[in-house]
């Protein structure tokens, strides 16, 4: 498939996919959702790709779902085509999607950020969710995953004023892991990717699956889940060859087993 909303790359087993809509600050619309989902299910059948980056432009990676598209919308109509069903289907990936965030991450764009597995934020970054200002609210997660990251008061506070904040305020509230220079940002978010793209695959997409599934279970459930992912990693080769290569003092080879 040919894109034209996004600008899709390979580095080394790093799957790099670009937000590209630079005339409209990267406003996310129907065309670039389906271009999106496409990429991210690609890549993550693709067996030499272990990781996943998200990123936009150095002014913003996005500044919310497409107004100027969506403005003319009506109830009915959004009800029957199950409008923005499947802007989420990023969390479907079960590789890690790591957020690149320069610019605005706005409304939908923060949404999307969210939906990812952890958000890396240039210095440049700013988030927030405006939608009241358009006379709606969040509607593609921000309600949820805002306040599961940074907790009521805040969440409550950025979707009621629509103020935003920048990356020190969202580092310092759990929404970021952390910051980096915005020069440095995607060759950082692609290192990082790198990194995990080395370790087991099943491995590493267990581990995913354990930490997202504290969101919805309670933590006797979650610890049980968790419990009984590693007690299966024991059937794996990869188990067998990272512990020996620690005990002779060698780097693992690890063959996604
Ligand atoms: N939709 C459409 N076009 C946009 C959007 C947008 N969200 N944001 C910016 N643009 C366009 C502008 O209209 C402008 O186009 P033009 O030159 O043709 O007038 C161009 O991008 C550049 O924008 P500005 O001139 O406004 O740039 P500034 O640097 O002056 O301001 C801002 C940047 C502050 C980001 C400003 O553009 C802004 O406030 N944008 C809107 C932010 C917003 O309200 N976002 C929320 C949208 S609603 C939403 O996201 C609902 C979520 C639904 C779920 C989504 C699931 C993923």
């Amino acid at each position: 498939m040919s894109y034209e909303n996004i600008i899709v790359e390979t580095r080394g087993k790093v799957g790099l996919v670009t937000l590209n809509r630079p005339e409209a600050l990267n406003a996310l619309n129907k065309d670039l959702i389906d271009e999106l989902s496409e990429a991210l299910s690609t890549f993550d059948k693709d067996e030499d790709i272990g990781c996943i980056v998200l990123t936009g432009s150095e002014k913003a990676f996005a500044a919310g779902a497409d107004i100027k598209a969506m403005a003319d919308n009506e109830y009915v109509d959004t009800y029957l085509t199950d409008f923005l069903a499947n802007w989420d289907d990023v969390t479907r990936v079960r590789k890690p999607v790591i957020a690149a965030v320069a610019g605005f991450a706005l409304g939908g764009g923060c949404e999307l950020a969210m939906m990812c597995d952890f958000i890396i934020a240039a210095d440049s970054a700013r988030f927030g969710q405006p939608e009241i200002k358009l006379g709606v609210m969040p509607g593609a997660g921000g309600t949820q995953r805002l306040t599961r990251f940074v907790g009521k008061s805040k969440a409550m506070e950025l979707c009621l004023t629509g103020r935003m904040m920048d990356a020190e305020e969202a580092e310092r509230s759990g929404l970021v892991s952390r910051i980096v220079k915005a020069e440095d940002l995607v060759e950082d978010a692609v290192a990082t990717a790198g990194k995990i793209a080395e370790f087991s695959m099943p491995i590493v997409m267990m581990t995913k699956e354990s930490v997202n599934r504290s969101y919805e279970v309670s933590l006797s459930e979650g610890v049980r889940f968790e419990r009984r992912l590693f007690q299966s990693m024991f059937a794996t080769t990869d188990q067998k060859e990272g512990m020996k290569a620690f005990i002779e003092k060698r780097k693992p080879a690890f063959k996604n087993r």
